[in-house]
């Protein structure tokens, strides 16, 4: 069924370009046509869904247009481009963005409009495409935004993953995972390119021949061969010019293999195979922190990253043939983490085994084409492969793993003579009964360039975690501070609040974000004041009715709306701002008028499926939840909600209604943060620690609109040093006993005493590993602060306004920028009309 609401009045933002402006008749007669020749329907039996496909086969064409002309533009220019090798892409829905980035959005509105058709509603119908975990992946769908924006020749390669990221559940308060399936009903983004698929080889074993020229010859005789079927997303830049693409590979079947068995009668031993092959691309590991280990997933990796290289190869050798002298001028590859750094070694087989150049050559080649991004220091999360399930699935490339360490020790020997200590640690071997691989090693070494993703995260990457790297080769490591698209970030998900900046200093911003800065002069002006804080109320009333859409929960938008969004996981502290959550509550009880102003603390964060404490966390947020908001005591200053299933599509409603942004992870452990930018554009106020992207947030909106709490690094360090016990502030505080010993109770969870009690136990006999505890007083001061802050609303609104003044930097074309010109050195390339 549709449904039909009134449009907001037609204002149309200044033209990003004529040219490509279309009308809005033009738009109506396409949907209609797709809706009659693409869908087989007709304008009064479609419903919503029909009416979304039919509106992206509408806006498709245009997409198509522009991507042609781009694959065009980028061939006969011959250009250097970038290949940004990812496990994820979290792109989210493409139905808004697009219309945005192609400056079709109102007309398409008015359009549909006309047919009776709310364009809101129909973009519900989107799956997300959750094909990541979290910030990674995040990242990595705003950087290919980004570059598209720029005109940058670039390609993006990932997994078609079958099921994205699980479908968060809650039932009883616990997470239940649900298959996600994005593509049920075909997803009509996406381009199926069987004319490009490649084959990629696996298991077998490795023959040692010799050539006539008395040379060791290598070959690799596989023991299966699947194949990469390509999928293209295009990438529509803002603007509309370059539209560029997002490739990922589906695993399938060979056609060949195994018909020795099928012959020999074992049809279903044939088909079992065909299983496994198609295995590789089914399902995202849904793991953001840890390394599982699993075959599967080094499998999954050296899948993308094979098809990818054999795609990448085969377009060089196009434009030049057999001479490899070109490559690493025209192609650099950015590994997003260690995930596709398995290519190293490929690409040297290739260049060893296949195209027979010597291994100095061959090496100089590759070590100019890669470089690293780094997102963790978590030890836990550094991947590592045991040297067995190389040789098992990789035989060929452990030998050349084997042999970049054996004259990457040499290096090692010339700096640290006879430094046996020194070896071990830098080795990309880790010698024990169990050998392993350490993928983070190699990409060092294999890479021309190494980043981390925000300045202090870069600046623990050298102290800490490659400080002999950084020896050996100064300069290979470097920053690039994350950034987010401000297309979807604020522009497209915020409409209300563009709205208002263009009218104030023009329609440029989305370009060029450091323009935000203009709205600084009016943080004090108070009509202008009123607008902001105004938009802000209404976006709040819009996920107020979500909020009780989604779990039956009345909030007030006069509350303060505080917000915590993000995977669930230790460091990132969710458990932290719990424990202050029942503070306040033990405080409202024990002193009714206990001076606050209301407050609604909103959670969304999905657990790994076998991170047990994440789990419990969420559990007892729920179980929180359920108490204070059915206790008439607390007389409504209080609420407490988890939003199931936190994701994208979500996040671009919880962020522009936040006015607090819970950024509190454990100094050191958060590498960047990207949220923390995105809630802080939309005039959200951050809670946070002195960690990750938080302090250039700090720096650029000042200290006086910012809460800053908590150890530093070095006090962490410190803490550490001389001998950290949780027990202290157990035993001192009494606040902190209170709420601690309240979890062992059945206060929250009638019935059930010490359902929630391994939270006290991680916190109090598992040592605190994150220092909640050491943290809680000046946490708790802070809110306060924060609760005085809101209450002064000309303070707060002000405040706010420079929030979103104030992020230029953190726009990712401000990322991309830097990458072009700290590593990629690539040129623009115009798209011709
Ligand atoms: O990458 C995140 C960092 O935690 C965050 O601080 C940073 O802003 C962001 C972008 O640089 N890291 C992740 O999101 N990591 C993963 O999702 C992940 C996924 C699979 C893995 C390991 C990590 O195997």
């Amino acid at each position: 069924s549709k449904t039909t609401t009134k449009t907001p009045k037609a204002r149309l933002s200044t033209p990003i370009d004529k040219s490509i402006k279309l009308d809005k008749k033009i738009i109506k007669d396409a949907i209609v046509r797709h809706l009659h020749c693409s869908l087989g329907t007709d304008e009064n039996k479609a419903n919503n869904h029909a009416w979304w496909k039919a509106t992206c086969a509408a806006v498709q064409e245009q997409v198509l247009e522009q991507l042609r002309k781009t694959q065009k533009s980028h061939y006969l220019n011959d250009t250097r481009a970038v290949h940004y090798f990812s496990a994820e892409f979290l792109m989210g829905r493409l139905m808004s963005n697009n219309l945005h980035n192609l400056g079709m959005f109102e007309q398409t509105q008015q359009a549909l409009t006309e047919l009776g058709v709310n364009l809101t509603d129909i973009m519900e119908e989107e799956p997300d495409m959750a094909l990541g975990n979290g910030g990674l992946g995040r990242l990595a769908a705003c950087f290919i935004d980004s570059l598209a924006t720029l005109d940058l020749p670039a390609v993006g390669y990932g997994l078609h993953y079958e099921h994205g990221l699980f479908r968060q559940e809650i039932k009883n308060g616990e997470q239940i995972e649900r298959p996600d399936s994005w593509r049920d009903y075909g997803n009509p983004w996406e381009i199926c390119r069987p004319e490009s698929i490649q084959e990629i080889p696996l298991y077998g074993y490795v023959e040692t021949k010799y050539g006539d020229n008395g040379r060791i010859k290598k070959e690799w005789h596989p023991g299966l061969i699947v194949k990469g079927l390509p999928w293209d997303i295009p990438v529509v830049g803002y603007g509309g010019k370059t539209v560029n693409v997002l490739r990922l590979w589906q695993s399938q079947a060979s056609d060949y293999f195994n018909w020795d068995v099928f012959n020999a009668g074992g049809y279903l031993d044939a088909q079992k195979e065909n299983v496994q092959a198609e295995t590789i691309s089914k399902v995202l590991y849904p793991n953001d922190e840890t390394e599982a280990g699993k075959e599967l997933r080094l499998i999954q990796q050296y899948f993308f990253s094979a098809c990818s290289l054999k795609d990448i190869i085969r377009r060089y050798k196009r434009a030049h043939g057999d001479n490899w002298s070109r490559f690493s001028s025209q192609v650099v590859i950015q590994l997003n983490d260690t995930h596709p750094a398995i290519a190293i070694p490929e690409l040297m087989r290739i260049l060893l085994d296949r195209a027979e150049l010597d291994w100095d050559t061959a090496w100089a080649i590759s070590s100019n084409t890669f470089a690293y991004t780094n997102h963790t220091l978590l030890p836990e999360a550094l991947e590592k492969w045991p040297a067995r399930m190389f040789e098992k699935i990789l035989p060929r490339h452990l030998e050349i793993i084997y042999e970049i360490n054996h004259r990457f020790m040499l290096e090692v020997e010339k700096v640290w003579p006879g430094n046996v200590a020194m070896k071990q640690k830098l080795s990309i071997i880790e010698e024990g009964s169990d050998k392993m691989v350490r993928m983070g090693n190699l990409s060092v070494v294999g890479s021309f360039k190494v980043n981390g993703v925000a300045e202090i995260h870069s600046a623990l990457v050298k102290k800490n975690l490659f400080p002999e790297f950084d020896h050996m080769w100064p300069g290979k490591l470097t920053n690039v501070t994350n950034g987010i698209t401000p297309r979807r970030w604020l522009k497209a998900c915020n409409p209300k609040l563009s709205n208002l900046i263009d009218d104030k200093i023009g329609s440029d911003w989305p370009l060029d974000l450091n323009k935000l800065q203009e709205l600084a002069n009016y943080a004090d002006n108070a009509k202008f004041q009123k607008q902001f804080m105004q938009i802000k109320f209404e976006n709040k009333q819009a996920l107020a009715i979500e909020i009780k859409a989604l779990t039956g929960i009345d909030v007030d938008p006069k509350a303060i709306f505080d917000v915590q969004i993000k995977r669930l996981h230790e460091y990132k502290r969710q458990h932290l701002n719990l424990l202050h959550i029942m503070a306040l509550y033990r405080r409202l009880l024990a002193n009714p008028n206990y001076d606050m102003h209301p407050r609604v603390f909103i959670f969304g964060a999905k657990a790994a499926p076998g991170y047990k404490l994440a789990k419990d966390i969420i559990y007892a947020i729920n179980q929180v939840a359920t108490r204070i908001n059915n206790d008439k005591r607390v007389n409504g200053k209080l609420k407490v909600v988890f939003l199931p299933n936190y994701r994208v599509s979500l996040a671009e409603k919880i962020i522009p209604a936040a006015d607090v942004s819970e950024q509190i992870s454990t100094a050191g452990k958060e590498a960047s943060g990207t949220g923390n930018m995105k809630l802080s554009l939309n005039g959200a106020l951050t809670i946070g620690t002195l960690d990750g992207a938080n302090i250039e947030i700090a720096e650029e909106v000042g200290d006086e609109n910012i809460f800053i709490f908590g150890l530093t690094v070095d006090e962490i360090d410190a803490l550490h040093k001389t001998g950290y016990n949780p027990f202290d502030y157990y035993d001192n505080n009494r606040e902190i006993k209170a709420i601690l010993d309240w979890l062992e109770t059945d206060y929250f969870t009638p019935g059930k005493p010490g359902a929630l009690a391994s939270l006290k136990h991680s916190l109090l006999e598992g040592g605190d590993p994150y220092k909640v505890l050491a943290d809680f007083e000046s946490y708790s001061a802070a809110h306060e602060k924060v609760d005085a802050a809101y209450k002064d609303t000309t303070r707060w609104a002000k405040m706010a306004i420079l929030n979103s003044a104030k992020m230029g930097k953190f726009t990712s074309d401000r990322s991309i920028k830097d990458y072009v010109e700290r590593i990629w050195k690539l040129e623009a390339c115009k798209v011709d009309e």
